[in-house]
C-alpha cells in the first residue's frame, strides 16, 4: 500500500468508526516533522551498515612496525597469496557491510599504481611489480555486494616536502585522492587520519572527495573548523561509545549558539594485530560482544580490524573468531521476545495506529511508534503473553526523524509484587541502544521516554536473552561503563 492508499483507508475506516458524524473534523493525522538536524541519506545508510571491516594491510604487515619510517625497501612487500576475495567472502559471510583498506599509511607506501610517488608496490617484488590492491579489492568488493572504502593517511613519512612545503604536499596528497576516488568505483567511506596531518588547503582535500564521490561519507580527521565532515572519531581506542551518545553536534545541552550538525560517532579497534598483523591471536569472543554493546548498541557503528598476515589472508584464527562472533550475534538477536506480541501505549498520535505501538514490534525499518506533538513523556507496554528471562532490551528511534530521547526507562513487571520492577535507565537512544542487566523473567515490559526533544519515534522495541557474553557483562557497573582515560588497550 502506497501512502496516499494508506490515507484513504485511514480516513475510510475513521469515517466508519465516527458513523458518519462530524466527517469535516477527519483528517489524516500528519506525521512529526523531522527535528533537524537529521541524517543525510549517505549518513543514514553507512550507519545502517553497523558493522565495517578495516584492513590495515600494507610496508608495516612486513616489518613488524604500527608506525613505519617511509625509507623502507619496496621490496618487502612481497605478500605470497594475496586474496581480497578472501577478504570479501568472510566479510559478507559474517554480516559486516563495508571494508575500509589502508591504501597508504604512515609511511607513504602506496598500494596502488600512482603517478605521484616511486614509493610503491610498482617497485616491489609481488606480481612483479604489475599489481594493484586497490583494484583487486575494488573488484572483489564489486562482486561481493561489499561497499569500498579508502584510508589514505595525510600524514607521509616517505615525503621529504612533508615538513617544509605544505602547500606542495597538499597537492601531491590532493592528486592522490583523486586517482584514488576516480579510478575503483563507488567509494562509501573516505577515512582521514588526523595523526599529524598536513592541514593546509584542507578545504580543497575535503572538496576532492565531495566532487568525486558525492555519495562518500567522510570520516573527520584533523579537526578543522567549520566542520566540513560527516562522521567523527568516537575517541578513544576501547570502541566504547559514551553512555550519552547524540548525534546531533554540539549536543543538544550544550549551550553553544553553533549550527547543529548531524555528526555521529564511529568505533573503531583491532580484533587482531596492533592494526597491523603482529602474530599474535585475536580477541575474545566474549571481548568483541562488549564491543559490541558498546558500540554499535550506543548509537555508533563498529569498524572492526582484521589485519591479514603475511601471505594477504585473514588468518584461519581470525576466520573462525568472525564466525563466532556472527553466530553469537545472531543467537542473542535472531531471537526477539517481543517481535509480534501486543503493545499498548500512553499515548498514540492522533489516535492513529499508524503510529501505533505495535510499531515498534513489527521488524519494519519504516514504521514507528509515536505520539501528540506536544506529549514527550510517553509509555509502551510489551505483554509477552506469558513469562519469558531476558537480560537484554534493544531500543532504536527513527532516526531519519531526527535524534529526540534524552532520557528512558525499562521496567519489567513483577508478578510477586503486582509492580512494575526497574530493570534498565538510560539517557540517548538514537539509532540502536543496547541494554544488558542481569537476568529477569517476566511476562510484559515497559519502555517509558522520561524526556526528549520533541514527541518521540520510536521504530524498534526488542527482548533478548543473551547466553554468550561473559556473566561479568551484565553487572550494570561493567555494563554501563564509560571510557576511563587510564584504561588502556589491548594492543
Ligand atoms: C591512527 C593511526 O596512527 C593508526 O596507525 C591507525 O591507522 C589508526 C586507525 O589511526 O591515527
Amino acid at each position: 500500500m502506497n501512502k496516499c492508499e494508506m490515507v484513504q483507508v485511514t480516513l475510510i475506516a475513521c469515517a466508519l468508526l465516527a458513523g458518519g458524524r462530524n466527517v469535516t473534523q477527519l483528517s489524516a493525522v500528519e506525521a512529526p516533522k523531522p527535528l533537524e538536524p537529521v541524517p543525510s541519506p549517505s549518513q543514514l545508510k553507512w550507519q545502517e551498515d553497523e558493522l565495517t571491516v578495516f584492513v590495515h594491510f600494507g610496508m608495516n604487515t612486513f616489518t613488524g612496525r604500527s608506525t613505519g619510517l617511509g625509507t623502507e625497501d619496496p621490496n618487502l612487500f612481497n605478500p605470497t597469496n594475496l586474496d581480497c576475495r578472501q577478504w570479501v567472502r568472510v566479510a559478507k559471510e559474517t554480516g559486516f557491510k563495508g571494508i575500509i583498506l589502508t591504501v597508504k599509511h604512515h609511511d607513504g607506501f602506496c598500494l596502488w599504481p600512482t603517478k605521484t610517488t616511486e614509493h610503491s608496490l610498482k617497485h616491489s617484488p609481488w606480481k612483479e611489480g604489475k599489481g594493484d590492491v586497490v583494484r583487486e579489492l575494488a573488484d572483489a568488493c564489486k562482486e561481493g555486494g561489499i561497499r569500498l572504502g579508502i584510508y589514505c593517511s595525510p600524514w607521509d613519512r616517505s615525503q621529504p616536502i612533508y615538513d617544509t612545503d605544505k602547500p606542495a604536499y597538499g597537492k601531491l596528497y590532493r592528486e592522490q585522492l583523486t586517482e584514488l576516488l576516480s579510478n575503483y568505483g563507488e567509494i562509501y567511506e573516505m577515512w582521514f587520519d588526523g595523526n599529524r596531518a598536513n592541514v593546509a588547503d584542507w578545504l580543497n582535500v575535503i572538496q576532492v572527495v565531495r566532487t568525486l564521490q558525492p555519495k562518500a561519507v567522510i570520516k573527520q580527521g584533523p579537526r578543522v573548523e567549520p566542520i566540513m565532515e560527516d562522521v567523527r572519531w568516537v575517541g578513544n581506542p576501547e570502541a566504547r561509545a559514551p553512555l550519552t551518545c547524540w548525534s546531533i553536534y554540539p549536543p543538544p545541552e550544550n549551550t553553544s549558539s553553533t549550527k547543529r550538525i548531524w555528526f555521529p560517532v564511529e568505533c573503531d579497534i583491532p580484533m587482531i594485530g596492533a592494526w597491523y598483523w603482529n602474530d599474535k591471536g585475536p580477541r575474545e569472543l566474549s571481548q568483541l560482544l562488549d564491543i559490541y554493546y558498546t558500540s554499535v548498541g550506543r548509537n555508533s557503528i563498529l569498524l572492526l580490524n582484521v589485519a591479514p598476515d603475511r601471505r594477504g589472508l585473514f588468518s584461519d584464527e581470525s576466520v573462525t573468531r568472525l564466525r563466532e562472533f556472527r553466530s553469537a550475534l545472531d543467537r542473542i538477536f535472531g531471537a526477539d521476545l517481543a517481535a509480534g506480541k501486543k503493545a499498548t501505549a500512553s499515548n498514540i498520535r492522533g489516535g492513529d495506529m499508524t503510529f501505533g505501538p505495535d510499531k515498534v514490534l513489527d521488524g519494519k525499518k519504516d514504521t514507528y511508534w509515536t505520539t501528540d506533538d506536544n506529549v514527550t513523556i510517553a509509555s509502551v507496554e510489551v505483554d509477552m503473553g506469558g513469562e519469558q528471562e531476558f537480560n537484554v532490551v534493544r531500543t532504536e528511534e527513527m532516526i531519519s526523524l531526527g535524534q529526540r530521547v534524552a532520557e528512558y526507562k525499562v521496567e519489567a513487571w513483577d508478578e510477586a509484587t503486582k509492580g512494575w520492577r526497574p530493570v534498565a535507565r538510560g539517557t540517548t537512544i538514537g539509532y540502536r541502544k543496547l541494554d544488558r542487566f542481569p537476568k529477569v523473567k517476566a511476562s510484559k515490559v515497559r519502555l517509558t521516554i522520561v524526556k526528549a526533544l520533541a514527541c518521540p519515534t520510536i521504530k524498534s522495541f526488542g527482548v533478548h536473552l543473551d547466553t554468550v557474553s561473559a556473566p561479568e557483562s551484565f553487572e550494570p557497573a561493567k555494563a554501563n561503563a564509560e571510557y576511563q582515560r587510564t584504561a588502556r588497550p589491548r594492543n
